[in-house]
């Protein structure tokens, strides 16, 4: 059984029926994309390159579909997933506009029990969760947001058809990927477009073109180079590795590369320009000062520059956002940001919002681009319980545990896709993904081979795991911000570093050794042997 039909479910899906398991998908949405079905507002698109952002498994699906761009839009990557379920004829298989409400494991059968919102009920040997990292829409609980007399959007629900913003005064809350993204495409139609500002992000030009033949066949012919890059890499990207620490570069030659950086555009510039920017302050300062920089020399208002520079944590340590003309946008009459760090929004009411100091805002619209409960939200939200009746909402209330990032101890056959723990959130998804499938489903092929029931995370081995991420995480700056990956944008939710910060690289052959060493750390259990040890 598995959950979720975006980039992990399909290809869960497609890999289990490969290996001869019968396997059933269910949906909440209507079609297949997950996160890319839901995501719709204007200006989606991919902040990874079209080449790499795509699986790797199929050679055939990889020359048959045409990018058309370096990142693409939101519909494009829809399209692409429907392509690839039409391919593989996986559709026949997913259950769609079909939301799991519940999840327990049956001990005595080794299996889980699992129902739907249609009342069905289902028994399957393994539950697998593919239900992605930003899928579970924060909606921040505004006093009087249910008295607006105008409409609200939610850039993480956004509907299927074209909202017309064309002279309307529209405020927009957010200044995260989602907000970044959005900002010029609102500001493009509305009468007024006011930015709720709440923490200064450091944006980096995409630099996004069209794909010529020429770059096709180009990206084609260093595929093979290129794949081995991507797999050779922490972020599961086809960079080279930063050539030298910030602070041992002499200052001219920092300034040049960040310039080369800048005009190169997208992620190379956070992730490729020197080796020490996430893990010493001083460091840090080298690239932030830049983009403040970058910032003042844009936004020709200083005092709406100064708004954008309002930054409260190291550069990087938010997911960092590329965009296309995001702080150009600014420099347009019709287009003001508001800092509400330290006077935030008291209420909404009919007319718009009222700040903390009581100044008003009256709006026609409100666009909430205000993130999500980030990789663990939409796995609490489907109710599971372990062995013992144990929740999964109370073992994690302290913060997520699982081994690996792929299981949680007491939930025995239980596997998440990019779950908590697991590089996901650091490294491009598609890389992610398949490893973990990969891993799962060959696991799933030992367990039948041998004839074993159950798998089961030690829960030492889950500690373990828990507190090398958080110690290798304080090693960074990371937990510096108030950032989804530590948890804290949702009130209430542990303050937990949410992702294994070592790499995709590091973790593909941690996961491969312990497969080799027979599923170290996980407790391999049989009928046939519990019937033998009795
Ligand atoms: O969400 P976010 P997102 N009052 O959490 C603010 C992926 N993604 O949807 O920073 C006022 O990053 C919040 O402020 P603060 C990507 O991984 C990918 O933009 O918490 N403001 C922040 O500014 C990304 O990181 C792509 O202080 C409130 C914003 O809302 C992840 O999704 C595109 C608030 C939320 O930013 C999430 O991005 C888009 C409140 N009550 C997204 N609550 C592509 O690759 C929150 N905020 C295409």
């Amino acid at each position: 059984m598995i959950v979720g039909a975006g980039f992990s479910g399909l290809y869960m899906l497609h890999s289990l029926r490969q290996r001869g398991f019968t396997t059933r998908l269910f949906e909440a949405a209507g079609g297949v994309g997950g996160t890319w079905y839901w995501n719709r507002y204007p200006g989606a698109r991919c902040d990874s390159e079209s080449h790499y952002y795509c699986y790797s498994f199929s050679e055939e699906l990889r020359r048959e579909w045409k990018w058309s761009c370096r990142y693409p839009a939101q519909p494009e990557i829809l399209d692409y997933l429907n392509f690839v379920a039409d391919r593989l004829d996986l559709k026949k298989d997913i259950e769609f506009d079909t939301r799991v409400t519940a999840g327990t494991f049956d001990e005595h059968d080794h299996r889980w029990q699992v129902e739907t919102d249609h009342g069905e009920t289902v028994r399957a040997r393994f539950f697998v969760t593919a239900v992605g990292n930003t899928s579970a829409p924060s909606k921040p609980a505004i006093p009087g947001l249910d008295t607006f007399a105008g409409k609200i959007f939610y850039t993480a629900n956004w509907p299927h058809e074209k909202v017309d913003f064309h002279g309307q005064r529209v405020g927009l809350i957010g200044t995260g990927s989602s907000g970044i993204q959005a900002t010029p495409h609102l500001a493009a139609e509305a009468a007024h477009l006011t930015v709720f500002q709440r923490t200064a992000n450091y944006s980096v030009p995409a630099r996004n073109h069209l794909l010529t033949d020429d770059m096709r066949r180009e990206q084609d012919e260093t595929h093979a180079d290129l794949r081995r890059k991507t797999l050779a890499s922490p972020i599961g990207m086809p960079f080279d590795p930063p050539p030298a620490a910030a602070l041992a570069t002499p200052a001219d030659e920092r300034q040049s590369r960040y310039d080369e950086l800048w005009a190169g555009g997208g992620f190379r510039f956070m992730f490729t320009s020197f080796s020490d920017l996430t893990t010493d302050i001083e460091a840090n300062d080298t690239v932030a000062q830049y983009i403040a920089a970058k910032i003042r020399d844009t936004v020709t208002d200083p005092a709406k520059a100064a708004v954008l520079c309002e930054f409260n944590h190291p550069a990087g340590t938010k997911r960092p956002p590329i965009d296309t003309d995001y702080y150009e946008t600014f420099n347009r009459d019709n287009v003001s940001v508001v800092s509400i760090r330290t006077n935030p929004i008291r209420e909404i009411t009919a007319d718009g919002l009222v700040l903390q100091n009581g100044d008003r805002h009256d709006l026609d619209t409100v666009v909430f681009a205000t993130g999500f409960d980030a990789v663990t939200g939409s796995i609490i939200r489907m109710n599971l319980r372990g062995k013992g009746g144990e929740a999964l909402r109370d073992k994690w209330d302290r913060g997520p545990r699982a081994y690996l990032g792929l299981s949680p101890a007491g939930f025995p056959n239980m596997f998440m896709i990019t779950g908590p723990g697991s590089p996901s959130i650091l490294a491009n998804f598609p890389v992610c993904i398949e490893q973990h499938v990969d891993w799962i489903a060959d696991c799933m092929v030992h367990m039948r081979d041998r004839g074993i029931d159950e798998i089961e995370a030690l829960p030492q081995y889950e500690d373990d795991w828990a507190k090398m991420i958080a110690e290798e995480a304080d090693k960074t700056l990371l937990p510096l911000a108030d950032s989804w990956y530590m948890g804290a944008n949702i009130p209430g939710k542990p303050r937990v570093f949410l992702a294994y910060p070592n790499g995709i690289h590091t973790y593909t052959a941690l996961c491969d050794d312990v497969a080799r060493r027979g599923y170290e750390g996980f407790a391999l259990r049989s009928r046939a042997m519990a019937e033998a040890a009795a």
